[in-house]
């Protein structure tokens, strides 16, 4: 018996050269950079390039440095521009970098779906799971308002959520949403100034989740972000002081770019930790994950350089049973969002996935094809990502500088925000 099988019509050369890639800056409500790569066919990928607070550097890395040698080329050869973008710009990682590597990347994934006919879920081996189980983020001025706030989520389908809520005598925490607003941080042209007072949240945080578990049970899983602001030692403390209330993770407990660190934390509490929003490739968490340090790894593919470096690192990760939870914070465009569930739909070692929901006028300018259902996201069958961008729309909201606050400690020195 003879097999014939058609030539898949995007398959030459010639149609997958690309001719043409331009950098869109928009801000529908907060700033995206997003990548839009042509080829000859017509088929066009969207990759993220959003770094929060220093968009225009990525845009002007990609402009003047990246596109003038993406034209030409074949968007077949992923893997080789990847190492050509990586090793042959000689100035290797970083965040501004890695997401102009990583926006190319995602732009590469989502025209060879389109060219297939398939998810990108399905160029990466397929289908792990239904749907991605997700986090929303609760907080509250105080932790009465923050267990309102999980108990509203807990009515809409959730079964993550994270908490966080003021800490009395500080004027605004990190995590903590104006009245009425969503939360939001880069609100301001310059940095807001914060002050910040370790010793009251150290008697807070446990409070709150004593609370949470007295209102809400055991059955919702319960995360909480340290945002960076504790030493080893202090992180120790609360990972141990938090045992009781079964957290599902405490993220970024102490500053990871000495990785040791959490070597400390490891030592006193069996609280899971997650690290590796700001991180950008595996260099960056190698230690934490070869010794076990940490139990779940957050970066993502808009900040670590795409799918063709993050699917490395999750493999890496998943030799130590360390699980992915990537970030997913509304400074990630639905751009990422979209890859990150694709990939979240694939990798064997998923763990959680972060889901901060859009604005309105944002999803209007990025259509996307994911829904949320029952505590989980679920990806389309879109070609590709599945992830749009209404570039007339888009150009009715110009770049607004905007840069996330700083914080002080309460004598001035400067302190991890
Ligand atoms: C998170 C993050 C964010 C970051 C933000 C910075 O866990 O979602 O910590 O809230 O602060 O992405 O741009
Ligand atoms: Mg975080």
């Amino acid at each position: 018996m003879s097999v014939h099988t058609e030539p898949n019509r995007h398959s030459s050369r010639h149609d997958r050269e690309i001719v043409e890639a331009r950098v869109i800056v928009t801000c529908p409500g907060r700033n995206f950079v997003t990548l839009k790569i042509v080829t000859r066919s017509g088929i066009y990928g969207l990759g993220d390039a959003t770094l929060n607070g220093r968009e225009l550097a990525v845009a002007a890395y990609l402009q003047d440095h990246v596109v003038p040698n993406l034209i030409g080329r074949d968007a077949g050869r992923i893997e080789d521009l990847w190492q050509f973008l990586y090793r042959g710009a000689y100035w290797r990682r970083g965040p501004v970098t890695m997401t102009a590597i990583a926006a190319v990347d995602v732009a590469l994934w989502d025209i060879l779906g389109k060219m297939a006919g398939m998810p990108l879920y399905q160029l990466l081996g397929g289908r792990s799971r239904e749907g991605a189980l997700v986090y929303a983020h609760a907080n509250g001025r105080d932790i009465a308002e923050a267990s309102d706030e999980v108990g509203m989520y807990l009515e809409r389908g959730f079964l993550a959520v994270r908490a966080q809520c003021g800490v009395p005598g500080v004027k605004k925490a990190y995590g903590i949403s104006t009245p009425g607003k969503p939360y939001e941080p880069a609100e301001s042209e310059l940095p807001a100034e914060t002050v910040w007072n370790t010793p009251r949240y150290l008697e807070t945080a446990p409070r709150l989740f004593e609370q949470l578990r007295a209102d809400h049970g055991n059955a919702v899983e319960l995360l909480h972000d340290v945002h960076h602001r504790l030493t080893p030692i202090e992180a120790a403390r609360l990972a141990r002081d938090l045992e009781p209330y079964r957290l599902f993770w405490l993220e970024d407990a102490t500053p990871a770019e000495h990785q040791a660190a959490f070597e400390l934390i490891r030592q006193h509490s069996v609280t899971p930790l997650a690290v590796g929003e700001v991180f950008n490739s595996i260099w960056d968490c190698k230690h934490l994950i070869e010794r076990q340090l940490i139990d779940y790894i957050r970066t993502t593919i808009v900040h670590g350089g795409g799918i063709t470096h993050i699917r490395r690192l999750a493999d890496f990760a998943g030799l130590h049973q360390v699980r992915t939870g990537f970030h997913g914070a509304t400074d990630l465009s639905p751009v990422t969002m979209g890859a990150a569930l694709h990939f979240d739909t694939w990798v064997p070692n998923f763990g959680i996935q972060e889901y901060m929901f859009h604005g309105e006028e944002i999803l209007a300018v990025f259509p996307h094809d994911y829904a949320f259902r029952a505590g989980r996201l679920h990806v389309g069958d879109t070609p590709g990502h599945g992830v749009d961008i209404d570039e007339a729309l888009a150009a009715k909201y110009p770049y607004t500088p905007k840069q996330l606050p700083v914080a002080r400690l309460e004598d001035g020195g400067m302190w991890d925000w």
